[in-house]
C-alpha cells in the first residue's frame, strides 16, 4: 500500500509548438498533466510510493494517461476506466511572456464523475499522507463529495491531509472556492497556499496573515509558497521564512506548486525537520520550472541531493 495517496483528474496536454493565440498556432505536443499526479509521480521520483485514485475515458487518451502514470512509478490501481464519459484535455497557450494561459475541455469529464463509494478505505487507512487539491473539489458535486470523504476518512485513521488550494478560476467562482477551501481547512493538517491564492482566499496581503487565516479556520501547518521567494513555514508556535532557490532559466511555471507540494511531503517522509522539507520543497519547484512539462524534471532524490550542494552531475 502506498506511503502517499492523491485524487483528481488527469489530462492530456495540448502544447503550442510556437507562442501566440491558439488559432494561429499549427502544431501542438501532447503530454500528460494533473496537478495530483504531477504530485504523486514526483513523490516516486523522491523514492516514495504513491497511490493516484481517478478516472479517465475508455479512450486512446485514457490509455495513454494511465500507462504514463503507471510508467513513472505511481500506483494505479485505483483509477476507473469509465466507457460513459471520455478523458478531459486542455490547451495551453503561450503569451510569448509571463504564465501560459490554459483552456479546458473538461466539463463532464471521466474524472468529474468520481464519488465517494469509489473511495477504498483500507487504501486510504494505510497511507502516512492524503493529498488533495482545490481542483478536484471544483470538478462536480460528486468529485467535492469524493474529497470530503476521502478527507473524513483519512482523518479516522490518523492519515494526515495535505491541502494545495490549487486555484483553478477557471473552474469555479471565488466566492465558492472560499466557502469550500476555508471549509476544507478543518480537517486539514499541511495547508500549502501560494501567496497570490491565499491573498484571494482570505482577502489578506502578506504570507503572515495567510498563514494566520489559515491557522484559525483549523489547518495545522502552513507553507505559503512565495516562487522564486521561497517559502512561509508557520505552525502555531513558529514562524520562519525559507529562502527560495535562484532559477535563471525558467521556461514554464506550471507544475511548480505540485513539486513544492512533492518535495516538502518527502521530507516530512524521511522525518525531516520542517524547514528542511521546505527546502526540498523550493529546490523541487526550481527544477520543474526549467524544462516545458509538469513533471519532466521533477528530481530524484539523488539530483536533489546534488542540486542543493550545487554539484554538476557528469555529462560525459
Ligand atoms: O498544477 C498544474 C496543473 O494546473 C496542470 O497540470 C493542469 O491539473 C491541471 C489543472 O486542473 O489545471
Amino acid at each position: 500500500m502506498p506511503e502517499v495517496v492523491t485524487l483528481g483528474e488527469t489530462m492530456v496536454c495540448l502544447n503550442p509548438l510556437r507562442p501566440g493565440p491558439l488559432r494561429y498556432v499549427p502544431l501542438f505536443a501532447k503530454s500528460v498533466a494533473g496537478a495530483e499526479s504531477n504530485f504523486a509521480i514526483g513523490v516516486a521520483r523522491l523514492g516514495h510510493s504513491a497511490g493516484w485514485i481517478s478516472r479517465v475515458g475508455d479512450d486512446e487518451f485514457g490509455r495513454y494517461v494511465l500507462s504514463f502514470v503507471r510508467g513513472e512509478g505511481v500506483d494505479v490501481s485505483r483509477v476507473k476506466v469509465d466507457g460513459a464519459a471520455p478523458t478531459g484535455i486542455y490547451f495551453k497557450e503561450l503569451p510569448g511572456q509571463g504564465d501560459p494561459r490554459v483552456y479546458y475541455y473538461r466539463a463532464g469529464s471521466a474524472a468529474s464523475r468520481m464519488s465517494p463509494g469509489e473511495l477504498d478505505e483500507e487504501y486510504l487507512a494505510s497511507a502516512r499522507f492524503l493529498h488533495l487539491t482545490g481542483i478536484t473539489a471544483a470538478l462536480s458535486e460528486s468529485c467535492l463529495a469524493t474529497v470530503r470523504a476521502a478527507q473524513v476518512m483519512a482523518r479516522a485513521h490518523g492519515v494526515g491531509v495535505v491541502l494545495d488550494p490549487n486555484l483553478r478560476l477557471k473552474l469555479w467562482p471565488l466566492a465558492r472556492a472560499r466557502e469550500v477551501i476555508r471549509g476544507l481547512l478543518q480537517m486539514t493538517d499541511v495547508f500549502l497556499p501560494g501567496l497570490e491564492e491565499g491573498q484571494q482566499l482570505f482577502g489578506v496581503e502578506t504570507a503572515a496573515e495567510v498563514a494566520d487565516a489559515a491557522l484559525a479556520l483549523g489547518a495545522g501547518q502552513v507553507v505559503v509558497k512565495l516562487g522564486a521567494g521561497g517559502a512561509y513555514l508557520a505552525t502555531a508556535g513558529a514562524r520562519v521564512h525559507v529562502e527560495g532557490c535562484a532559477v535563471r532559466n525558467a521556461v514554464d511555471t506550471i507544475g511548480a506548486g505540485d513539486a513544492f507540494a512533492a518535495g516538502f511531503v518527502a521530507g516530512l517522509l524521511r522525518g525531516l525537520p520542517e524547514v528542511e522539507a521546505v527546502r526540498l520543497g523550493n529546490a523541487a519547484g526550481a527544477r520543474v520550472v526549467t524544462v516545458p512539462g509538469d513533471v519532466e524534471a521533477l528530481p530524484t532524490w539523488e539530483e536533489m541531493q546534488d542540486y542543493l550542494a550545487s554539484r554538476q552531475p557528469v555529462a560525459r
